[in-house]
């Protein structure tokens, strides 16, 4: 660093940031005529977001600049969490609310001649996830910033993001997504980068001085570089950093000697070879298919992670023990567990430490959470496959087991059958490496993301585990979602009238102040505010479906919707399956019926994985039906089907404010949480759904009577799909006519949905459609009778609001940090404190 005595230039320039219209629009004007090389005469809209956006990202390295040092300075333990996935969305708006600074952009930009809205419009979704996984990772590192906590995000830099969805002919079509034409808000560091190696042999051998040595030779090398990614909290100067490695061949093995003999085409495959590491987004949700490059994804990412943390460890020269006091490690699934054998790996094979020693100091760092019980969804790898991509990872993988197993047989000596079966490596063919058991192995706590589903897991896939270590290792954290963005972003309108009677925005840093809503409940100016907001948040959705669909729906009606990915545990296929019902019901009714019945407008968005046969044909069927019933003249706008394409993150800012009625209707016992419920309930949407994940937790917080149930409990869903294994059960007569409505044709070629039906009639009804379709359409009517209740609708939807503070992000992270991370906020100093101490 600069010596004392020079360091008055660097006091004196040290940029501030600007805080006024007036220095916002010379930044901006600044970026955009020097960085952009434009003018006011070419100046787009484009070019304008770029501008405000770089004039933020200045103003938020300026922050996080003085973040890092104070996170130095203070030396204190850090969390890293890693995750393959973070699901960020657009970041200007974000940034613009959590500085502050929105109204200063707006007027400035107005002074420019632009609408903010025009210019937050322009940026493209940062979508590294898939789903609810990769959202709550984005929702946790807003949350550790706003708390104050030293955290850091690590992931993967994918060139290709979750691919864009189009419907074409009513069927999904992907298209790639390549987000980082321009993307202002990341760092490129060329000077950090780990060097990653993969294959090779391991030799071992004992050195003059009598020590064993084990050393991985040859092989291949790809170097990670870290892009990093400003993460502002909300109403604090605490900007924390995402850590994306980007992959490219080892610089020192570009092949000169290949590339001097002449061998160009071969030079350069090798470097596309490790290009392609950190190329695309796997776009799975809640499966796992054991492909050899995702394998090399997540030990490229976890060794790259664990160097750069190590690395920084080093430098505050404490001893290794002290290792898990400065350093919690979150695995945001499996994906991340060979972090834990790498650790091992770099203290007893790179340190020399003992291995007893070094293992303690493993577990001690690495916390696991379980995101879900589906079997499909369960990673294992083959061993051979390890054994060529990672033969010293394989070893310790196996000396870990066999030092676990050691410990097991000691205390259950006469239960042979229980070393198979908590056992890390599957005994089939080829044997498997079951990586939530490593996991579980290597952390000191594991936790399910709801209440019911951490039960579950303590019941079911990790009985043994519980008998092995006792209960205490496992816990549960019930996932939340963050207010600044599902709240205050997306409901601007909501948040200004909640913050008029509260009398501050404080709510947005500790949601259970929405308790103070209670007493407005039955005031009646409040509750007409309340409905003309949620009205106008409609009309903003029926615009968005003009656009996008080219056809109007009545923002009148009751919005119905349902966005997530498609999967069969989900349940698309009900909801629409009640759709043809209600259409059918429609189609018989007399025009009397008619006139009494509420207009409904059901919404669909969500993707399936590109290899996803049946969520794919629920998609098609969704489509085919809204062509059929949209254009149907005898229904008119008493129903309205919606798919609406490329369902993301900016989408869901403007989607969730504008229900009704969403629906969250998973066979109990397979959603392991859920988030956008907590989303929706939080915009003054009501709820369908099962009792299932966070439903339940939402229901306690809210009251019985704010939401609707329905459907079989999950301890009866294993009874059930019993008898259906043994053909032993009556199909509903209710849903045999929708399916005889869709084989005559009605929707097109029946042949398409023939899989979907028959999966249902005749092969088991595994998520139990055909159980809970009854129960369900009831409680689609009980909604039809209650929303014509306005009045005692708005209650409703005001009550659950005020009660949803349990959901916010912040409580979720302050869990993690007593319960299993064991860290304290750091105390934001003031700025100049910090500056005459650094
Ligand atoms: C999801 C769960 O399916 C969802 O219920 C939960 O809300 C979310 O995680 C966040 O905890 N799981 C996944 O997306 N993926 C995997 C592999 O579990």
């Amino acid at each position: 660093s600069i010596p004392e005595h020079m360091r008055e230039a660097w006091r004196k320039f040290s940029p501030r940031g600007f805080t006024t219209k007036e220095e916002f629009e010379a930044e901006a004007v600044k970026h955009i005529e020097t960085t952009l090389a434009r003018s006011l005469f070419n100046c787009d809209e484009l070019a304008a977001y770029s501008g405000t956006a770089l004039a933020f990202r200045d103003r938020l390295i300026i922050d996080w600049n003085k973040t890092q040092q104070r996170q130095t300075f203070a030396d204190q333990k850090r969390i890293y969490y890693l995750s393959l996935e973070f699901l960020m969305g657009r970041a200007l708006d974000n940034a613009m609310l959590n500085v502050g600074l929105k109204n200063v952009a707006k007027e400035g930009l107005a002074d420019l001649g632009f609408r903010i809205e025009d210019i937050i419009e322009q940026e493209h979704d940062a979508a590294l996830g898939n789903g609810g996984l990769g959202r709550l990772a984005a929702c946790f590192l807003d949350s550790m910033a706003t708390l104050n906590y030293a955290a850091w995000g690590y992931g993967l830099r994918y060139r290709y993001g979750i691919f864009k969805q189009e419907i074409q002919d009513g069927y999904q079509v992907e298209i790639p997504d390549y987000w980082l034409d321009f993307n202002p808000w990341e760092f490129p560091r060329h000077d950090v980068t780990v060097d990653v190696q993969f294959y090779g042999w391991v030799n071992k051998y004992t050195d003059d001085q009598g020590k064993q040595i084990v050393s991985w030779q040859d092989g291949e090398i790809v170097t990670a570089t870290a892009y990093d990614v400003p993460v502002p909290g909300y109403g604090t100067p605490t900007v924390n950093n995402l850590r994306l490695w980007s992959s490219k061949a080892s610089s020192g093995e570009f092949d000169f000697a290949k590339f001097n003999s002449g061998e160009y085409e071969s030079a350069v495959a090798d470097e596309q070879r490790a290009e392609t590491i950190s190329a695309v987004l796997y776009p799975n949700d809640n499966l796992e298919r054991g492909k050899e490059l995702r394998l090399k994804q997540q030990y490229f990412w976890c060794a790259a992670s664990l160097h750069d943390i190590v690395r920084r460890f080093k430098k505050s020269q404490r001893k290794w023990s002290e290792f898990p006091d400065q350093v919690a490690i979150q695995l945001n699934d499996t994906h991340p567990t060979l972090a834990i054998v790498e650790l091992q790996r770099i203290l007893v094979d790179m340190e020399g430490l003992e291995w007893d020693a070094a293992w303690d100091i493993v577990t001690r760092t690495f916390g696991y959470t379980n995101h879900t019980v589906l079997p499909e969804a369960l990673e294992k790898w083959s061993v051979p496959l390890i054994q060529n991509l990672l033969p010293r990872h394989l070893q310790l993988i196996y000396e870990i087991n066999l030092y676990f197993l050691q410990s097991v047989e000691r205390r259950f000596p006469k239960d042979r059958d229980l070393l198979g079966r908590v056992s890390i490596i599957e005994e089939s063919q080829p044997k498997m490496v079951r990586m939530a058991f490593l996991a579980i192995v290597g952390s000191h706590k594991v936790n399910g993301v709801a209440e019911l589903h951490s039960d579950l897991i303590k019941t079911t896939i990790f009985k043994d585990f519980v008998k092995v270590y006792g209960p205490d290792k496992f816990t549960n954290v019930t996932n939340g979602i963050t207010p600044r963005r599902w709240l205050h972003q997306a409901n601007p309108r909501l948040s200004e009238l909640i913050a008029s009677k509260l009398g501050n925005y404080e709510f947005l840093k500790d949601l259970t102040l929405l308790n103070k809503l209670e007493p407005y409940v039955d005031d009646k100016d409040f509750k007409k505010e309340w409905a003309e907001i949620k009205y106008a948040n409609k009309v903003r959705l029926a615009q968005h479906i003009q656009k996008t669909k080219g056809y109007s729906v009545n923002p009148k009606a009751l919005f119905d919707i349902q966005v997530k990915r498609i999967h069969e545990y989900k349940r698309q296929q009900l909801n629409i399956f009640g759709v043809i019902h209600r259409y059918m019901a429609i189609k018989a009714m007399s025009p009397d019926e008619r006139k009494k019945l509420v207009p409904r407008v059901s919404v669909f968005g969500g993707k399936a994985a590109p290899g996803y046969w049946m969520a794919k044909t629920i998609i098609h069927l969704i489509n085919k039906v809204g062509e059929v019933v949209n254009k149907d003249p005898d229904v008119g706008d008493l129903l309205k089907v919606v798919f609406l394409e490329d369902y993301n993150v900016s989408k869901a800012e403007i989607i969730i404010p504008a229900s009704d009625i969403s629906e969250h209707i998973s066979t109990a016992g397979t959603e392991a949480s859920g988030t956008s419920n907590m989303k929706f309930v939080l915009n003054g949407g009501l709820i369908i759904g099962t009792l299932d994940g966070a439903n339940i937790e939402i229901t306690r917080e809210i009251g019985e009577q704010n939401i609707f149930l329905f459907g079989n409990l999950s301890e009866d869903v294993e009874d059930l799909r019993h008898h259906h294994f043994y053909g032993d059960y009556q199909m509903n007569p209710e849903l045999l006519k929708v399916f005889d409505f869709i084989k005559k044709g009605t929707f097109g070629d029946e042949g398409a949905f023939g899989a979907l039906i028959s999966g249902i009639a005749e092969h088991g009804d595994y998520y139990l459609v055909s159980d809970d379709f009854n129960s369900y359409c009831q409680t689609q009517d009980l909604i039809d009778e209650a929303y014509k209740d306005q009045d005692s609708w708005v209650s409703k939807s005001i009550t659950s609001v005020a009660r949803m503070g349990f959901f916010t992000s912040d409580r979720c992270i302050n869990e993690y940090a007593d319960g299993i991370w064991n860290i304290e906020p750091l105390q934001v100093k003031e700025e100049n404190e910090v500056r005459s101490r650094t």
